[in-house]
């Protein structure tokens, strides 16, 4: 399968790596080849394509996903082109593997969708954290009726790197193109795990909140990594919030909350998420990303509480294939997973989640948030 990359920064880096990375330790029906990678600055794609060893390179994304001797467009570009770039891919036979948030507004997510149907192409939508092994693992445990009725959700993902009011105004906080704060960035991986642990969400309210309205303006090239550098042009307007805060209702009773900022001075990128159900209760901490707090009701009186399941035993989701039991992985093997279970979707015709099907539905929730901070209001979905 021969993959055409476009965007090579922050997530393009971790998107080579798993493509490279993903036939040396999962046994793949087909071995991708890194093909092309695409992005508009000449010299610096040239020396990314040399760098991560991608074939060839193109310095405009139209041509790239005309290219005949590609397979799948990797999009791993800001939000704003994912629309564009996802409509022409599709339309050109290419499947397609998308970074996250999908879209700007639902209304993009659904024809990105409707396209790729018609156009009989697969999309898979990267919100990597499904494929940490402790989260499939409580997954499993949920599905395995271990947790009982869910009553609550409870999360939180919180960062740091834009506290300095002097850290400048990179592209993720311009609506134009970002559309959202960590409302998109960092709910939108939230949500999506709530859908799949939990399940579907009713209602939605929510609040959001700006700390620094005024930045100075940065370089237009960014520096990928969440860096940015000033320009020396003055100050702008900041247009997104810098936090955000979720109720929800799901349809199964469960209710939940969900905290999104980039204020939290000292969290760096601690998501953590909690389940509490009848039978048991779960919670999960990113940035101890192999374990899983597990706790067992039934378990004999004197002897309850919360202990650690070390997610890295052979039967565990995926770590069977990397090292033995308690030599712990990393961030980026999710997106080894992720690129893994794609090859294998496409070529066995298997069904992968999440998908822009999945992607639509976050994106209305979101777009719900959004909507119930600006009226005050509950909004259902
Ligand atoms: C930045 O907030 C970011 O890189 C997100 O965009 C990613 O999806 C998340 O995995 C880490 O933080």
């Amino acid at each position: 399968m021969r993959i055409g990359l476009i965007g090579y920064k922050f997530m393009g880096r971790a998107h080579s790596n798993a493509w490279k990375k993903a036939p040396l330790f999962f046994n793949l029906p087909s071995t991708p080849v890194l093909k092309a990678v695409c992005g508009r600055n000449e010299e610096q794609v040239k020396k990314f394509a040399q760098q991560w060893g991608w074939e060839t390179y193109e310095t405009n994304w139209r041509i790239m996903v005309e290219r005949p001797d590609i397979d799948i467009i990797d999009i791993a570009v800001p939000q704003n082109l994912h629309y564009e770039i996802a409509i022409a891919a599709a339309k050109a036979g290419k499947h397609i593997f998308c970074e996250k948030p999908m879209a700007m507004d639902s209304s993009q997510a659904e024809e990105m969708l409707r396209v790729c149907e018609e156009n009989g192409v697969r999309h898979y939508l990267n919100h990597n954290y499904r494929r940490v092994p402790a989260i499939a693992l409580a997954k499993r445990i949920i599905e395995e009726g271990k947790v009982g009725q869910i009553y609550h959700w409870r999360c939180a993902y919180q960062q740091d790197w834009i506290t300095d009011p002097s850290f400048p105004l990179s592209w993720q906080l311009q609506k134009e193109v970002a559309k959202a704060g960590p409302q998109w960035d960092l709910n939108s991986h939230c949500v999506d795990l709530a859908l799949h642990l939990i399940g579907d969400i009713s209602s939605v309210s929510a609040m959001m909140k700006s700390f620094v309205t005024e930045r100075p303006i940065a370089q237009e090239s960014g520096s990928g990594n969440l860096k940015a550098e000033a320009s020396g042009q003055g100050m702008a307007k900041v247009t997104v919030e810098d936090a955000a805060l979720m109720h929800v209702r799901f349809k199964n009773g469960a209710i939940g909350s969900f905290e999104a900022t980039r204020f939290a001075n000292g969290r760096k990128n601690r998501f953590t998420f909690e389940i509490y159900g009848s039978q048991g209760s779960i919670t999960f901490d990113l940035e101890r990303m192999n374990e899983l707090q597990v706790y067992d009701h039934m378990d004999e009186s004197g002897y309850k509480g919360f202990k650690t399941v070390l997610a890295t035993e052979e039967n565990h989701p995926y770590v069977g294939n990397w090292w033995p039991a308690g030599h712990i992985i990393g961030y980026e093997h999710t997106f080894v997973h992720a690129v893994s279970d794609f090859v294998k979707a496409i070529h066995d015709q298997l069904p992968i989640e999440p998908n822009f099907e999945t992607g639509k539905t976050v994106i209305q929730i979101l777009e719900a948030g959004l909507q119930s901070a600006s009226e005050k209001r509950e909004i259902e979905v």
